[in-house]
């Protein structure tokens, strides 16, 4: 492995290092290294006059406090990101050139941010949106974006209509409402009248859209793109995360009162995951079409609003990715990188989707406003670990100090460097694709089918997934105000399900739609998040005590946590707590602190005396079991789970015997929301 690349010790982290700065325990100064005197009161002429223009160390301050934001991102303004390292279980030398794809040895760095796409930099984490998922790998051969959401298809065809899409999504520029929502008219008028839009809006509609974590959610690449091996040989490509802890969500209620409770939820979860040393897992999987099979599909492989069955075509898992290390600086990384799906490497190509073809233009020119100018690929985070050298020179805010006479090609006093590399020792080469048409500006009738997708995935739906897809149109369509809008919706969706259009149709007052069910009938099982991996690994269990605890409890609390469950105390007051055996449970909770939906589980021990600690420890239950989560119950709180007539249900678990009580809840914790309750 070269020292350029490599990761413990890693060499992104080493190249950062140089930029990084810790002030404690220095002299303050000013930016020219002048040590200052006085950092509380400005220059004046006397102690009440006014305040001078000679105060050069007041006005750098203020100057520099006057100019410390930046744009926010036009879409995915709200992220938060993480460092990590990529490595390859396979070499895919068959399929691609790419040299972290070929090299089985090397582990390559990567970071990655995550975001919501329609609220401002400010807005909460646990709304109804898609998230994105962009990672860049720091490779060898230069750095490779894989600029990814979490919902594997998108709501429009062509790049031209992204503006009307945004614009119509964001809150609505007469009264700036709502934040962070696409609950509302414009959004609705656009997905009524854009009907190529239906089948990205069932998943904007299902639980995709609201996580229970960053930690459990795909990725997906989107586009169709191509690798191309050594050989020249090529072939189309999709590219997918898949988390190792499954892929969850959370209930709407529980997501839209985490909004209030804590707006922070999934970059405290991501953060805190990292430090305890639970580091996120994803695996890179590829779904693979030969380039002779490309017309074998009912769809046209090139639509971006179509997604690849994996039944049809199998996802490939060929490494994994392991996020590490939390950033220094939130500005400085998260806020500063330059994510564009342009960077690319020898042996990964584009294809024709006309989504992707626009995108590679959008992101280097938000960049010049966001970031200030052409040189943010200087800024430490979106640096290269190899070399570059070009002749680009000066710009806003220029690191680079470039040396010579010589800033031209070709030129003969530098004996014409630098210069190009062959394609033979890794130079870039564009696939040499035939093109062969007219200039048009037209859609091929191959991406006119806007409906059959979108029946698919609502066919793979799990009952429960169902309903929530009837609620959450009932809700959004609920918050539209425009009569015609909200009908043009229902009928549009009855030409993806008939029972959903006529599910919400009724609870919003409207016209049921008149045609026929679907003829699709096909399902894709992979789509549904009830067969996806249950693990009960880093699930948060909050466990109500009160001041008279079993040594018992601790036990418990030691013998889940050797499942990867952490417990976390809630009581009246914070402080610690010595149980009858004299083990010390710390409390890290108050009932006014935590809020069960912050929670992937509840366990009540009980043992006070005090009726309002009773009726706060309910009011936990309750709210927990109305949001289908996991309850176990022991010692009085055992008592109190059959006072409330719970014990029974799905997913409770009560019980005195220490090791059955930690298997059942274990297990209960793994099947994340018990669905089969009548809440
Ligand atoms: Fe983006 N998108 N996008 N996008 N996108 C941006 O670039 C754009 C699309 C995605 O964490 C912007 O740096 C166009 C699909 C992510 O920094 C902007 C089109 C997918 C992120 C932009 C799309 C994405 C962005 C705003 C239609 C999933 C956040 C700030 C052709 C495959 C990256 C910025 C980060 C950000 C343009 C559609 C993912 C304006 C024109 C499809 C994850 O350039």
């Amino acid at each position: 492995m070269s020292d350029q690349n490599k990761v413990n010790g890693n060499s992104k982290n080493e190249q950062l290092e140089q930029y990084r700065a810790d002030d404690k325990g220095k002299k303050l100064t000013t930016n020219q290294g002048l040590k200052v005197a006085e950092d509380e009161f400005s220059l004046k002429a006397g102690e009440r006059g006014p305040t001078l223009m000679e105060d050069f160390h007041f006005r750098e301050k203020m100057t520099h406090f006057d100019h410390e934001r930046i744009p926010e991102r036009i879409v995915h303004a709200r992220g938060f990101a993480a460092h990590g390292e990529f490595e390859l279980y396979e070499s895919l030398s068959e399929f691609t050139k790419a040299d972290f794809l070929n090299d089985t040895s090397k582990k390559t760095p990567t970071f990655v941010r995550f975001s919501t796409v329609a609220g401002s930099r400010g807005s909460a984490e646990t709304v109804r949106d898609a998230r994105g998922f962009a990672t860049k790998f720091y490779t060898e051969e230069g750095n490779y974006d894989l600029v990814g959401n979490n919902i594997p298809v998108f709501f429009i065809q062509d790049a031209i209509k992204f503006p009307d899409l945004v614009h119509a999504l964001k809150p609505e520029p007469h009264n700036e409402m709502p934040q962070a929502a696409s609950a509302h008219d414009t959004f609705w008028d656009f997905v009524a009248n854009n009907q190529e839009s239906a089948h990205m809006v069932m998943w904007a509609m299902s639980d995709r859209a609201i996580p229970r974590s960053f930690r459990m959610m795909e990725g997906f690449g989107v586009h169709t793109f191509r690798l191309v091996n050594d050989e020249g040989k090529a072939h189309f490509v999709k590219f997918h995360w898949k988390p190792v802890l499954g892929t969850h969500s959370l209930v709407w209620d529980e997501a839209q009162k985490i909004s209030g409770k804590d707006p922070d939820f999934h970059r405290r979860d991501l953060w805190e995951s990292i430090e305890n040393g639970d580091y996120p897992e994803y695996e890179l999987g590829l779904q693979i079409i030969a380039e002779e099979d490309e017309f074998n599909f009912d769809f046209d492989i090139l639509d971006p609003t179509k997604l690849w069955p994996e039944e049809d075509v199998p996802v490939k898992i060929v490494g994994k990715m392991t996020l590490n290390r939390n950033v220094d600086n939130v500005f400085a990384e998260t806020e500063q990188v330059a994510f564009h799906p342009g960077h690319v490497v020898p042996g990964i190509d584009f294809s024709n989707d006309p989504l992707l073809q626009g995108r590679l233009f959008s992101y280097t020119d938000t960049q010049l406003s966001r970031l200030g100018g052409p040189n943010f690929h200087e800024l430490p985070i979106n640096r290269p670990v190899c070399p570059f050298h070009n002749n680009q020179r000066d710009g806003i805010s220029r690191h680079t100090i470039n040396r010579g006479q010589v800033s031209y090609h070709k030129n003969s006093l530098a004996a014409n460097t630098p210069s190009p590399t062959p394609e033979a020792e890794g130079g870039y080469v564009h696939y040499q694709e035939k093109v062969d048409g007219r200039k048009i500006r037209g859609r091929s009738e191959s991406f006119k089918d806007h409906f059959s997708q979108a029946t698919l995935f609502w066919n793979s739906m799990s009952e429960p997934e169902k309903q929530h897809l009837k609620n959450a149109f009932s809700f959004e369509l609920g918050k539209v105000k425009s009569k015609s809008v909200q009908q043009q919706v229902v009928d549009m969706f009855g030409n993806v399900s008939v029972e959903l259009a006529t599910a919400f149709a009724e609870a919003i007052d409207a016209v049921p739609p008149q045609g026929e069910e679907s003829s699709v009938t096909k399902s894709s099982p992979a789509l549904s998040q009830l067969n996806t991996v249950k693990s009960p690994k880093t699930r948060k269990v909050g466990v109500i005590v009160g001041s008279i605890v079993s040594g018992e409890v601790a036990d418990i609390l030691q013998t889940l946590k050797s499942s990867g469950i952490q417990g976390e105390c809630i009581s009246d007051k914070l402080g610690r707590r010595t149980t009858d055996d004299g083990s010390e449970l710390e409390i890290m909770h108050t009932f006014l602190t935590a809020t069960s939906v912050i929670f992937d589980a509840i366990y009540v021990v009980g043992g006070s005396d005090d009726a309002t600690f009773k009726k706060n420890a309910l009011h936990f239950v309750n709210e927990a079991y109305a949001h289908y989560k996991p309850i176990g119950g022991t010692h009085e709180g055992l008592q109190w789970l059959n006072e409330a007539e719970l014990t029974g249900e799905p997913g409770v678990v009560s019980g005195d015997g220490k090791d059955d009580f930690v298997k059942n809840f274990t297990e209960a914790i793994s099947v994340h929301r018990h669905w089969n309750r009548q809440v």
